[in-house]
């Protein structure tokens, strides 16, 4: 009998809703609804559109209401969150993407310095974690009426079932937490006046909030239940590794780039080289770091295309594939001026230009040179997450929509000297799919069955280092 649950899978470009069917051992998704995503800029900075998002969430929904589904789960990018009073949303979301957190990470560190900050959260430095963006938010007055802080799945949840909650892998993405309690970090909080009464109770994956609202058309006991809310989190429960000596890239608008960890690794070793400890399903460890992902390609080419230039990807990426290695530039991709929305073509020009690099001419080369440097960076990574971990490699996985670009497939197998395996691209979904599954009881065993479950379900694609580029 085939058994189905519905995941809300919200990425910072687009967003989704699917199904997922079980039965024989195996796992099928379908693609119900659609949607675009990406950051509003407004007269006061860079937001998202939530009420936009939940719109298109609930039209999914009640289109996925036909194949009955037990249950609803719900993840997105991390970090960013909505202020409420009295179960009203207070304004627009900030975008992590906007320019207010550097002033606001300074202000931060001068209370509480980034060394204690990485002991006590294990979390790897980016100016938009949440903890800054509520240091920056202090100049607004909203902290001063708010009474609740929801992250945006929570957020989400909420507003499909009345329930709040935080749930724990997301929350392991706001600095606040403390990494060997678990809890939130009380003291910290107070030393950067952020007021506890808007923090709600932290839950773990897979537990159930309770019926979905009834206007939604979904079954009365469709539950709400909570999957890895953070992206990243669903998308490494569904890496479909079938021992342990592995290492994953979630490739999408991000790269997240690392391992799975039973113990966190919070060294200064760790935190000098900006390596994260988020919390996984499970208790596990995402031992990552954050590398810049297809947003540096498709930011470069929606910019092109705002300019009126017509951009056909397929045949960029074969022109690509094809630039001589001799014209191969590499550049930093972790550069911060790659974080805001802009023309990224510029951009690299300029570094170029100021490290004395000759720059990429024309849009082919400036697509290589992206994807080569992203290689490169993988692999930079790759072999730091190994040696601060002591935890050996001998594949690559690389999941999420970046497992579809073969050429930088290709050239992260050539970059690291490592078999790549690449799928499922709705990696997310699925591992947001599986953990409800879970919870209901149509599955059950360890992360291991469940990638077991994927394996079966999904063929990677395989690339050998020195493959052919294609
Ligand atoms: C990926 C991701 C990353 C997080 C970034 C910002 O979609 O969730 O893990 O660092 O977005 O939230």
């Amino acid at each position: 009998m085939t058994q189905t649950v519905a995941a809300v899978d919200l990425g910072a470009t687009s967003g989704r809703v699917m199904l997922g069917h079980f039965a024989s051992g195996t796992v099928n998704l379908e693609t119900v609804s659609r949607f675009p995503n990406g950051p509003v800029d407004t007269v006061d900075g860079l937001h998202w559109n939530v009420l936009e998002l939940y719109r298109c969430v609930v039209d999914g929904l009640r289109l996925a209401a036909r194949a009955r589904p037990g249950s609803v789960g719900v993840d997105s990018w991390a970090v960013d969150y909505a202020l409420l009073r009295g179960g009203r949303v207070l304004g627009f979301p900030y975008h992590y993407r906007d320019s207010r957190n550097q002033v606001a990470a300074e202000r931060a560190h001068r209370i509480v310095p980034p060394e204690r900050m990485y002991r006590e959260s294990g979390l790897q430095f980016l100016p938009f974690n949440t903890v800054y963006q509520l240091v920056a938010e202090q100049d607004g007055g909203l902290l001063d009426v708010a009474d609740r802080l929801l992250l945006i799945p929570d957020l989400i949840g909420y507003l499909l079932s009345g329930e709040a909650v935080t749930e724990r892998t997301n929350a392991s993405t706001t600095g606040l937490i403390d990494i060997a309690s678990g809890k939130w970090n009380r003291r910290l909080l107070s030393e950067l006046s952020i007021p506890e009464r808007i923090l709600t109770d932290v839950v773990d994956p897979g537990t159930s909030l309770g019926p979905v609202r009834s206007s939604l058309g979904l079954d009365a006991d469709c539950e709400l239940v909570t999957v890895g809310s953070h992206d990243t989190a669903s998308a490494v429960v569904a890496v479909p590794a079938v021992h342990d000596d592995v290492a994953y890239i979630s490739s999408g608008t991000w790269s997240l780039v690392g391992l799975e960890l039973p113990q966190p690794v919070v060294t200064e070793a760790s935190r000098a080289a900006n390596f994260t400890n988020e919390a996984g399903v499970d208790g596990r460890v995402r031992f990552l770091r954050n590398v810049s992902g297809l947003w540096l390609l498709d930011e470069m080419l929606r910019h092109r295309r705002d300019a009126g230039e017509d951009v056909d990807l397929a045949a960029l990426l074969d022109a690509a594939a094809a630039v001589d290695s001799r014209d191969v530039v590499l550049f930093d991709t972790d550069d911060p001026r790659f974080l805001p929305p802009g023309d990224h073509a510029s951009r690299i020009v300029d570094w170029c230009r100021e490290h004395d690099v000759r720059p990429p001419e024309g849009l082919a080369e400036l697509t290589r040179a992206i994807l080569e440097s992203l290689a490169e960076a993988y692999a930079r990574t790759l072999r730091q997450a190994s040696e601060l971990s002591g935890k050996a490699v001998t594949t690559v996985h690389i999941v999420g929509g970046g497992s579809r670009n073969r050429l930088l497939c290709q050239l992260t197998a050539d970059r690291t000297g490592l078999p790549v395996l690449a799928g499922p691209v709705e990696a997310t979904a699925l591992g947001n799919v599986l953990v409800q599954a879970r919870a209901l009881g149509i599955v059950s065993g360890s992360l291991e069955a469940l990638r077991a479950l994927v394996a079966a379900s999904v063929t990677p694609v395989g690339y050998q280092p020195g493959g052919e580029r294609s």
